[in-house]
């Protein structure tokens, strides 16, 4: 029914995430861009996938910030919209990013880092064991007895802690939940006392370029934390790569009849 279906296609405003996210920024733009009648909501990661959650429960039109890798992909049928303008950029790479001195002072805390990088299928197990449990130190600890091989191969010989305290920052993105709460659990096992302290996008960064934290895994380059590099990035250390392959955009249920984001004012 034509009423049913007005209502169900109507948007006022794209779901998005904490503001100190890339993707937030990214969407400023696109909204300017692309000229679209939509503002943009603040939330949170886990916010938004209730909120998309519910969505589509009742078959609504929602339009969600989006990246992978998510789970978000494997529970629900989702697309991204094309961007012709390439607002939203490329492939990106996820790096792990330290404070300068840690290698000097941990130098094989650092080396773990260099050595810590994983594929979409291993960062979903933990993500997808995260949705079902949110007990997410129990959870690294389990992956962690289930892939000793490749856990092995991360860690160097002389990894062995005497209760050094290692402060690990993150941003309770849920691709960052599941690689700091695998990297602190292996720290705890090897013998250190390890932090994780959840922050705002911009504090993560700021915080490592100041020599505050020691590290961080979840930098989004080179599109989605531009900004943040261009700020900080002579003030800290690109440890390594730890995934290739992401991704972020604006993304929708399969049923919304939009292709591309030149759609959403139609
Ligand atoms: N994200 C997930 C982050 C990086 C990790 C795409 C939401 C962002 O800064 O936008």
């Amino acid at each position: 029914p034509a009423e049913a279906d007005a209502v169900e296609g109507s948007i006022s405003a794209i779901t998005g995430i904490d503001p100190g996210a890339g993707i937030m920024a990214a969407t400023e733009e696109a909204i300017e861009v692309y000229d679209l009648n939509v503002g943009l909501l603040e939330s949170s990661d886990a916010a938004m996938t209730a909120e998309l959650d519910a969505a589509i429960a009742n078959e609504e039109w929602i339009i969600v910030t989006g990246w992978s890798p998510h789970w978000k992909f494997a529970a629900f049928d989702l697309k991204y919209l094309k961007d012709p303008e390439e607002v939203y950029g490329g492939e990106e790479y996820i790096a792990t990013i330290a404070r300068q001195g840690l290698e000097e002072d941990h130098p094989a805390v650092f080396e773990l880092l260099q050595n810590f990088s994983w594929t979409d299928d291993e960062i979903g197990e933990v993500m997808d064991m995260n949705t079902q449990n949110s007990d997410f130190v129990a959870n690294a600890d389990q992956w962690i007895a289930d892939n000793s091989d490749l856990v092995d191969s991360w860690t160097p010989e002389g990894l062995e802690g005497n209760g050094e305290t290692i402060d690990i920052l993150l941003v309770e993105w849920d691709c960052a939940l599941a690689s700091t709460n695998v990297i602190a659990a292996i720290l705890r096992d090897a013998g250190f006392e390890v932090n994780m302290t959840p922050v705002d996008g911009g504090v993560m960064w700021s915080s490592i370029a100041e020599g505050d934290a020691d590290f961080m895994t979840t930098a989004w380059l080179p599109g989605t934390h531009a900004s943040y590099i261009d700020q900080f990035g002579d003030d800290v250390v690109e440890v390594a790569t730890n995934y290739e392959g992401a991704r972020i955009g604006l993304v929708v249920p399969s049923y919304v009849p939009f292709d591309s984001i030149t759609d959403i004012n139609d």
